[in-house]
């Protein structure tokens, strides 16, 4: 079933629209490696942008990431998405798995990923097998080698652009623009240290031959993408994120380039970078090659977006990254859930039960985390189909724990509406307690005949 796009997600996709018939037939301009100007241009509009080649990652860890992204694959650990793109189901062209801190979980297109824990200090997970085991203290190894390597390109860029600073001679005056300058002022190196602290990561992968249908780049004619142009959502403010790239290229692969040759070598895998709603600067394919790592610092990924143009050998990717996680850990909605909960003084053997309070104000909120609860978590869970109990049972007993207050969530709605039907009430005491639920059961209905229509039932329940 179709959702209807919201008034955002309308307004964008007329913006993007008008941008192409601007267009009309014509490419706008980007520029590689081959072009003159590229690192000029890299510098100049895109200096939030870092790039560090396999070199800087020492031999040992490429080669335990790789074991780790061929185990996973091989323990079929990575499933495509069917996301939400403006009220359509998508099916992502990438696999994807997210690992992560324990409880975390990773919102992306209406898709909640719950993460495969890392083995952080103080945690322990039964891992289905010694290999998933291994890849995730792998990955964890490898994201505080990014951590490391962010902390100190961060710094490097707020000593450059401090440099720029001091460099201004005084007769421009305070008013000239300058490009990214002020983005380090007020922030110390703890702040800096939050927003590349890095909690979970997003691995992707692709073969490319086995994904013949991939759509053309349309602004730039960059070729065949993996992943169209975007902004990862879900993060904290200004962080950083952190991607190694891993495609199976053989050392004598590398084509020969063809100077004559325009635009970047379809043969390459590419991450290309734009300016949002920018049609003057031209863009940016950057060629990965194998154990290559590149680095969006501060707000690049707020003010740029980026695609992943296809190579030809199939490819992995990590992709590290500070998930803003406030609501979206289970530590959080458990306690959610206990507040709801509060409200019932008594639960019958047949399930009833009575409540405490009658407060309009208190069973809309419990209302609203019933709501909560099924449509962020349970549903969102149950419809990737409990692909994670490929590699661990750590969700297993959680989930059934938040089924078990959810069910009991049923039981105070049945109570509030027996409450609202019951002779004597005043009429304006019924009044106000249906008010105060009304929009919550309404969104509810809608949401699980939305659902429905995605055809996943809960295991325990209303469908
Ligand atoms: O694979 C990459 O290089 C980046 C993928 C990406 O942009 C994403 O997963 O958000
Ligand atoms: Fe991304």
């Amino acid at each position: 079933m179709k959702r209807t796009p919201t008034a955002e997600e309308r307004e964008r996709e007329a913006k993007k629209l008008r941008l192409l018939e601007e267009l009309e037939d014509t490419w706008l301009p980007y520029l590689t490696p081959k072009d003159d100007e590229f690192y000029q241009q890299w510098q100049l509009k895109y200096p939030k942008l870092i790039l560090r080649e396999a070199g800087s990652v020492p031999e040992t860890l490429h080669q335990e990431v790789q074991g780790a992204f061929l185990s996973l694959h091989k323990r079929g650990c990575l499933f495509r998405d069917l996301v939400r793109v403006q009220g359509k189901d998508v099916l992502t062209p990438v696999s994807r798995i997210l690992i992560g801190n324990p409880g975390c979980t990773y919102k992306y297109l209406n898709t909640r990923l719950f993460t495969v824990p890392w083995p952080v200090k103080g945690s322990t997970t039964n891992y289905h097998g010694a290999e998933i085991a291994a890849a995730c203290q792998t990955f964890l190894k490898l994201n505080d080698h990014l951590r490391g390597e962010t902390a100190r390109a961060w710094g490097e860029l707020a000593a450059r652009e401090k440099a720029d600073v001091d460099a201004v001679p005084l007769c421009i005056g305070p008013d000239f623009p300058r490009v990214g300058v002020g983005a380090f002022e007020g922030q110390d190196e703890a702040d800096i240290k939050t927003r590349s602290a890095y909690n979970v990561t997003l691995l992707n992968f692709m073969d490319p031959q086995k994904m013949p249908y991939l759509k053309e780049e349309p602004y730039f004619g960059m070729g065949k993408m993996a992943v169209s142009w975007h902004h990862d959502e879900n993060l904290v403010e200004r962080s950083a994120v952190a991607v190694y790239s891993h495609s199976f290229e053989g050392p004598e692969e590398e084509s020969e380039e063809d100077p004559q040759l325009e635009g970047r070598d379809p043969d390459i895998w590419h991450v290309g970078f734009k300016i949002s709603w920018d049609i003057e600067t031209p863009g940016l394919a950057i060629p990965l090659h194998q154990g290559d790592c590149y680095f969006m610092l501060d707000d690049l990924n707020a003010t740029h977006q980026h695609c992943v143009l296809a190579g030809l050998p199939p490819r992995f990717s990590s992709t590290h990254r500070v998930a803003e996680c406030s609501t979206g850990t289970l530590d959080y909605i458990l306690q959610r859930c206990q507040l709801a909960l509060q409200n019932v003084r008594d639960q019958a053997d047949n399930g009833d039960v009575s409540l405490k309070s009658l407060e309009p104000a208190v069973l809309k909120q419990g209302e609203e985390i019933h709501n909560e609860v099924e449509f962020e978590w349970l549903r969102q869970f149950w419809f990737q189909g409990n692909r994670y109990k490929k590699c661990t049972d750590w969700w297993h007993q959680p989930v059934a724990q938040l089924e078990e207050l959810w069910k009991k969530m049923e039981f105070v709605t049945n109570a509030v509406l027996r409450e609202v039907r019951r002779e004597g009430v005043p009429m304006e005491q019924r009044n106000e307690i249906v008010t105060a639920i009304l929009t919550s059961l309404t969104t509810r209905q809608n949401l699980r005949r939305e659902w429905r229509a995605r055809s996943v039932p809960l295991r325990s329940g209303v469908c």
